[in-house]
């Protein structure tokens, strides 16, 4: 995360740490994530994540990844449909007082204020594997329309994919954050609207973060997944 700081204990109950990605929890056996994160199977995820690896902290618990499912028009050189659904064994149970559900309503509104959190990159380039507390920051919503102009991202925006950030940078997630949540913060309600996917680096003027997108689309190929394809509690 470039340009945020550190998150309080309790603030983003639901976030799953993958070593190298962030994840959601959105059922209690169900993880969400990117599908470029690869393949987690037979691997533990920390559930309620808030210091790196680390399950002693309050609410944080290890589970197991049993099943694992990209969408199946997933795009390694776009990064189209950037989407993974993940079963974890034991499910965990929050007790918390913040709820997420996910966003599927239609577009979101230009300028909208959201928050995305993670252990990734403190700046571009920096020569480390992230950070090892928690750090959120607020982006702002940018219309593909103008996220796809010449001077910012020049058409690779695609229908599955929104950005969000600054025309002048700054506020930005960066490596090691991509798969985490970018979430819309309504008192103890959280929307999950986005998941990090790509940029061109972190923070830089009119190279915003591109995010996965939450909507009536990609909910009804995750419930697909986890409430039809593999019976679970989603
Ligand atoms: C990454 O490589 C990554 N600045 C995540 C987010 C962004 C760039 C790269 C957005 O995980």
């Amino acid at each position: 995360i470039v340009g945020g700081e550190e998150a309080n204990l309790g603030d983003y109950p639901y976030f799953v740490d993958l070593g190298n990605c962030g994840g959601s929890l959105i059922a209690p056996d169900l993880v969400l994530t990117a599908a470029h994160c690869g393949d987690y199977r037979g691997y533990y995820v920390l559930v309620g994540a808030f210091n790196r690896g680390n399950d002693s902290t309050e609410g944080a618990t290890f589970a197991k990844v049993t099943e694992w499912a990209r969408h199946p028009y997933y795009d390694d050189d776009s990064a189209k449909n950037d989407f993974a659904l993940m079963k974890i064994d034991p499910p965990v149970y929050l007790d918390a007082d913040i709820v997420l559900t996910l966003n599927e309503e239609g577009d979101l509104r230009e300028g909208e204020s959201l928050k995305v959190m993670g252990l990734g990159s403190l700046e571009e380039d920096a020569d480390d594997d992230g950070v090892g507390t928690l750090r959120d920051v607020t982006v702002k919503m940018i219309p593909t329309a103008i996220c796809n102009g010449e001077a910012w991202y020049d058409g690779d925006i695609d229908y599955t994919m929104f950005c969000a950030g600054y025309q002048e940078g700054g506020s930005d997630s960066c490596q090691g954050d991509s798969g985490g949540p970018l979430v819309r913060v309504v008192g103890n309600q959280h929307v999950q609207v986005g998941i990090a996917s790509w940029g061109a680096g972190c923070g830089f003027r009119q190279r915003p973060g591109v995010y996965s997108g939450i909507n009536r689309a990609s909910v009804q190929w995750i419930k697909q997944i986890g409430c039809t394809q593999w019976d679970s509690s989603g």
